[in-house]
């Protein structure tokens, strides 16, 4: 029996594919004992595995995570890229707030890829840019069909464990091929009449880049918060924290409150309307739940 150590590249009907450094992947299943925290086992963990003398192996350990994602579900990585379209899909202020927001709260750093500039009316890309750029996020605005600003995106991500997350039909897939020609991931059109992905890649899973690797993600169509504690949520936005200095209460809600750093910095125009609307949007999903659960 010989004993290895490696990560989870993906997850396919009870199979893990490790890779442990060697050429080939190790194709293990979960020992018997560990079967209740086969749930939780997930792309991007670090295993330990023992291979008995037919070669069957075993993953017999999980290592401490060093990160969490539940959305899309991975472990271990040092950057989130919260891919969207422009346009075709429409390009959502609350979805990618929302994930930015699941990217703070895993400790995660995040960038914003702006993908299919090329089909982007005049002023769409800017504006978009503007929002996040001054929330203090990088922003890349590319277009992975023709090819453009995908070799800036490139050397952001050398040796490093990145994710492409976002929504059906924004091109994540078609982002990594750009990146890498070699990759040949499937992708698929966007549906005219909906204006929706069709969900191509069904599972997440690791793609060895330049010394780390790019995960390619399923699409997501909304993403729910619900579970989020109300009080950590205007952490999750990164610009607030300068004005806080402002608000006359401690801890606050940015939102009744009648001394607000964060308001007065939303009427000067140093926080864009559409963060704090996303802001109130998720903090009421979040009460709503709460008093759903108080009735039960
Ligand atoms: N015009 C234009 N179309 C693009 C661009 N990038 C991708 N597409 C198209 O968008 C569609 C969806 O691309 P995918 O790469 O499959 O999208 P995805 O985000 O991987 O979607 P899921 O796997 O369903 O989550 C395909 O028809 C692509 O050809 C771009 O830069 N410009
Ligand atoms: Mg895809
Ligand atoms: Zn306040």
């Amino acid at each position: 029996m010989s004993i290895g150590q490696g990560r989870i590249i993906k997850t396919y009907n009870g199979y893990y594919y490790v890779d442990s450094g060697t050429d080939e992947l190790v194709t293990c299943k979960v020992k018997g004992k560990l079967k209740q925290i086969r749930f939780s086992l997930c792309t991007g963990d670090i295993v330990e595995f023992e291979t008995n003398h037919n070669g069957e192996s075993m993953i017999t350990r999980i290592l401490p995570r060093r990160n969490f994602m539940l959305r899309p579900t991975i472990a271990n990585v040092d950057l989130i890229i919260v891919a969207f379209a422009c346009i075709n899909p429409d390009f959502s202020y609350l979805l990618a707030d929302k994930l930015l927001v699941l990217a703070e709260q895993a400790g995660i750093p995040a960038v914003i890829c702006l993908n299919k500039i090329d089909l982007a009316p005049a002023g769409l890309v800017a504006e978009i840019e503007a929002v996040y750029k001054r929330a203090g996020y990088e922003v890349y605005a590319i277009s992975a069909q023709q090819g453009i600003n995908v070799g800036k995106l490139k050397d952001r991500l050398y040796g490093k464990i990145t994710v492409f997350a976002g929504p059906s039909g924004v091109g994540k897939s078609s982002t990594l091929n750009a990146i890498e020609p070699g990759m040949q991931l499937v992708t698929g059109s966007v549906s005219e009449k909906i204006g929706r992905g069709k969900h191509t890649t069904r599972f997440a899973h690791l793609l060895p880049f330049a010394g780390g690797y790019l995960a390619d993600t399923p699409g997501f169509g909304n993403l729910n918060l619900e579970e989020l504690d109300d009080k950590k949520l205007a952490a999750c936005f990164r610009e607030f924290a300068g004005f806080e200095d402002g608000c006359k209460f401690t801890p606050c809600t940015h939102t009744h409150e009648p001394i607000c750093g964060v308001k007065d910095a939303l009427a000067a125009g140093e926080i864009a309307q559409s963060r704090y609307e996303s802001y109130l949007t998720i903090l009421e999903e979040i009460k709503s739940k709460k008093e759903k659960d108080g009735r039960k």
